[in-house]
């Protein structure tokens, strides 16, 4: 197979040549953010809303992204036009630059930015269909007064330590708590439960990312005519729930059957959870920046 193209500050190399300092402070500090973004049918999906959402991190951390959103939009159709990517998976990253050893970014002259057009497959094929066990991380979620979950940084330890007692458990996902026990999100999706007809999805202030395909669902799922509240629920009203299903950009919309051993519903993809794969998958196909 031929080496991906990668876009890194300004130039289209190949995988083997694009390199990063080691005086980058994404990788000393994790200093950065990025986006996980995916292409369909020709488009960059939510294209929009995931540059608006980098530069809203970045002016968090008083990152200065150097370049204006629609160049930002260029990189990203440019790298998947020269890796002819028309359905697959772009991450794009922005670090705080080349700096010192020092924590202070004041030596970071200018941001680094590179983009990768690639593949992603995040669970198994068949589990979309059947749905999937998860178990709950005794890991917390960050909490939103020290590092906002909002913030898509290169700083993922919390997730991948829950990530691995989910690998423990020999299950796909973990589902994380919020500091206070109320239930916040995956590792690397939101979560949602329906109870009576009634779709209910944690608020972002229980501290966690405002996801791009959870507001994409939310929308849809209204449209159809579905109540959706954005309310506080507990493990208690997960385990009870009569159907539950996972968010995000990598896991698309993927029901979970189990939680902690407790079945959910009927143990399979339920009803609504279906209708509402449909209908995101209907949108994935029109919706997004033209790859041209
Ligand atoms: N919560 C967290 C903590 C995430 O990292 C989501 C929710 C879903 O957000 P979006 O905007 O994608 O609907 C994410 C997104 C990966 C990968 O490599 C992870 C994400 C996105 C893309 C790839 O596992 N997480």
């Amino acid at each position: 197979m031929s080496e991906k193209i990668i876009y890194i500050d300004g130039e289209f190399l190949k995988e083997s040549e694009a390199k990063i300092s080691v005086f980058d402070h994404g990788i000393l500090y994790g200093d950065g953010i990025f986006e996980g973004i995916r292409a369909y049918n020709g488009k960059v999906f939510k294209g929009k809303e995931h540059i608006d959402r980098l530069f809203f991190a970045a002016k968090a951390l008083m990152l200065d992204i150097p370049f204006t959103k629609d160049e930002v939009a260029n990189i990203i159709v440019e790298t998947c036009k020269r890796n002819n990517l028309t359905d697959g998976y772009i991450r794009l990253v922005v670090t705080r630059g080349k700096g010192d050893l020092g924590l202070s970014p004041t030596k970071c002259n200018k941001a680094s930015i590179f983009c990768i057009a690639a593949n992603i497959t995040l669970y198994p094929k068949a589990m979309y269909e059947k749905g999937m066990p998860i178990i709950t991380a005794s890991q917390r979620r960050n909490k939103s007064t020290i590092i906002d979950p909002q913030i898509k940084s290169l700083n993922y330890l919390n997730n991948i330590l829950a990530k691995i007692q989910a690998n423990q458990a020999g299950v796909p996902e973990a589902l994380m708590l919020n500091h206070d026990g109320i239930v916040a999100e995956c590792t690397g999706d939101n979560i949602f439960i329906i109870k009576d007809g009634v779709i209910l999805t944690p608020p972002i202030h229980v501290g966690i990312l405002d996801g791009i395909t959870r507001n994409t669902v939310i929308k849809l799922a209204k449209d159809l005519g579905y109540t959706v509240l954005e309310k506080e629920f507990t493990q208690y009203n997960l385990y009870n729930a009569d159907e539950c299903f996972l968010t995000g950009t990598a896991a698309e919309v993927i029901a979970v059957t189990s939680v902690d051993e407790r079945i959910i519903g009927d143990g399979v993809c339920g009803p609504i959870t279906k209708k509402l794969l449909a209908a995101f998958q209907a949108h994935t196909k029109v919706d997004g920046i033209d790859i041209k």
